[in-house]
């Protein structure tokens, strides 16, 4: 069976692009179970160039004449009221080692006071494929909602917990995994890949 490696050092997505890809005929393997590390700077101006900057750095990495594709995932969260910010900075944030716990309540309190009709967000998400053949192609997909005034949920990772989602009345921290993939921006930007793959 063909391989199709993800890209990427983040267990979250990783769990969640597995999921969603689980329906194509590929074996799914991260960049570790393939045995390949690249952290490449992500000094790109969009989540499309950054996701792409990925795929060709594990892409480069593979033996010659590997039957596989490689997909990356860039992603993040914009927030209008902080005129998007933190978008493709998004896991640099505050500095990679700091947790999500301070990163989210810091969101949180430049938002104070601030209403509703004012919280509006959403999460963004570039995918890219690097194909055997040198072919490249990039989706993608985003979820709208809102700052949420308090953290809440366990589940997914990152942003979910201050990640208010209308539809459910709860954050993307609270929905399962199976709700969160239906609508979320990594769910649209892979399932709009699939049909190059
Ligand atoms: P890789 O580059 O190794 O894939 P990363 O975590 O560094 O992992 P990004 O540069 O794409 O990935 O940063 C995306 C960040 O945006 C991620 O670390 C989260 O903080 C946030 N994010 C993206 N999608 C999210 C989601 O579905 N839920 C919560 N936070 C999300």
């Amino acid at each position: 069976m063909r391989k199709l490696i993800v890209a990427t050092g983040n267990a979250g997505k990783m769990k969640e692009v597995r999921e969603i890809v689980s329906d194509l005929p590929y074996e799914v393997l991260s960049m570790k179970e393939a045995g390949v590390a690249a952290d490449p700077e992500e000094d790109g101006k969009t989540f499309e160039e950054n996701a792409l900057i990925k795929a060709r750095a594990v892409a480069k990495l593979l033996p010659e004449g590997e039957d596989a594709i490689v997909i990356a995932d860039d992603s993040g969260l914009e927030i209008d009221y902080l005129d998007k910010a933190p978008g493709i900075y998004s896991a640099r944030f505050m500095g990679h080692d700091t947790s999500y716990e301070i990163k989210n309540q810091a969101l949180l309190d430049k938002l104070t006071g601030v209403p509703k009709e004012k919280r509006t967000a959403r999460f963004v998400c570039a995918i890219a494929a690097v194909c055997p053949d040198g072919a490249e192609y990039t989706t993608r997909g985003t979820m709208e909602g809102f700052i949420a005034e308090q953290i809440a949920g366990a589940n997914g990772f990152g942003y979910d917990p201050i990640f208010w989602v209308e539809e459910y009345q709860c954050t993307s921290a609270e929905l399962t995994e199976e709700q969160k993939n239906e609508i979320s921006h990594r769910g649209k930007a892979l399932r709009a890949i699939k049909k190059y793959l």
